[in-house]
């Protein structure tokens, strides 16, 4: 079959040829459950035992922005080959692939059917108390183990190269490092929004400077192999653990930016329940609940990260000094990638459910403003915040004017 988007009765026809997973096809059900951004995403169920598996295709333009934005299917590949590594690493923390397709640029992969997106529940004010704990393991594993610390040089050269992903890296350098700086087309503005940006925002010249200096270093630091989206909405999650997916976005990048992505997530939820109709207690005790998982989330990536290399870096990489500088600085341009993705969540093309299920624009605008306010902050004072406690004592402060 030569590569074209499946309908639903393709798509149960190709699972049930290409794989071991289901016995009867005239048992099989499909809908398709993308979230609408780049891919068309099926789930295929067997309607007598429950069992199901997810399929992913990439389709060969930008989904929300229309056959106009056209982009390479062949980021599933990216994708596939990312989750298999980062399952390696860290013993199942992502789904099972089942099937990768290069031909139909599609992957087959395991339906987390007791799992729901970490987004969803944050919205909803659900908990997740082994978070913090399971997510810096996730983190420390994978952005120690594909680095120059761990890796032999050559062969981390080697893996460098099957991962550049210069297609999907362009998506971000626009959509979080440039698009949201002016008055670009592929903005989405909120009206009640506008004034601030042309009279304020978009002035800014100290923030644009600190933005450019966050972007050249998205696009030169090669220190890991990065998830590239890791935001609320790529984790699966329940009352036990956690899966991380959807990693089309993949490449090697500074480590920074998956902790600050994860960080301006958690942040915006965090700021989102000031525009909400919630008492003071219920916005208080689970802002709280953020507040210390941000905390527990770095404080154990920091105590994980250097125990991995004290007991594992390479013979290439022997001061502590330098251990500690690293992880210094990975603190910092945490902070400072984290601003960039929670102000293009209030500008740019893509936004978060956290913050646009407000209805009122005034008070969305007053949400978007104060993440604005936050983020501008946070990237110009980024080197001067000397610890998460203080990063959060920051947010609090600013949060409760
Ligand atoms: C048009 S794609 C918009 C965004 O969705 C993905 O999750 C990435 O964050 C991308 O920037
Ligand atoms: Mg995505």
């Amino acid at each position: 079959m030569n590569y074209k988007p499946f309908t639903d009765q393709e798509v149960i026809k190709y699972v049930y040829d290409n794989t071991n997973i289901f016995e009867n096809i005239n048992l099989l059900s499909c809908e398709e459950i993308g979230d609408g951004n780049l891919n068309l995403v099926f789930r295929i169920r067997d309607k007598k035992n429950k069992k199901s598996v997810i399929v992913k295709q990439a389709l060969d333009y930008l989904r929300v922005a229309g056959d106009n934005w056209p982009l390479t299917r062949q980021r599933v590949k990216f994708e596939s080959e990312c989750l298999k590594i980062e399952n390696d690493l860290t013993n199942g923390m992502c789904p099972k692939i089942y099937k990768y397709d290069t031909n139909m640029c599609c992957i087959v992969m395991e339906d987390l059917v007791d799992y729901e997106i970490m987004r969803k529940g944050l919205i909803s004010g659900k908990k997740y108390n082994h978070f913090a704990n399971n997510l810096s393991t996730f983190l420390s594993e994978v952005l120690f183990k594909t680095s120059d610390i761990f890796m032999n040089p050559v062969e981390k050269k080697k893996l460098m190269m099957n991962f550049i992903n210069p297609e999907l890296c362009k998506i971000t350098e626009d959509l979080v490092f440039t698009d949201p700086y002016y008055d670009s087309e592929s903005n989405n503005v909120n009206p009640e929004l506008r004034d601030y940006l042309e009279n304020y925002f978009w002035k800014n010249n100290e923030l644009i400077t600190n933005v450019e200096i966050m972007k050249e270093k998205f696009m030169t630091h090669s220190q890991s192999l990065i998830h590239g989206d890791l935001h609320t909405g790529s984790i699966f999650i329940n009352d036990k653990d956690l899966k991380i997916f959807d990693a089309e976005f993949a490449f090697y990048g500074p480590s920074s930016f998956d902790i600050g992505a994860v960080i301006a997530n958690l942040l915006l939820n965090y700021i989102s329940w000031g525009g909400k109709d919630v008492s003071k207690e219920f916005r208080n005790d689970f802002r709280n609940y953020l507040k210390n998982s941000i905390i527990e989330l770095w404080n154990l990536f920091e105590f994980k990260f250097k125990k991995l290399w004290d007991e594992k870096a390479n013979k290439y990489y022997k001061s502590k000094e330098f251990r500690d500088i690293y992880v210094e600085n990975l603190f910092h341009d945490s902070i400072g990638f984290s601003s960039c993705k929670m102000m293009r969540r209030c500008v740019g093309l893509a936004h978060v459910e956290d913050i646009d299920e407000i209805r009122d624009l005034k008070k969305r605008a007053n949400v978007q403003k104060l993440v604005l306010k936050i983020g501008e902050f946070l990237i110009i004072n980024r080197n001067d915040i000397e610890s998460i406690e203080k990063l959060m004592s920051i947010i609090e402060e600013l949060t409760s004017k």
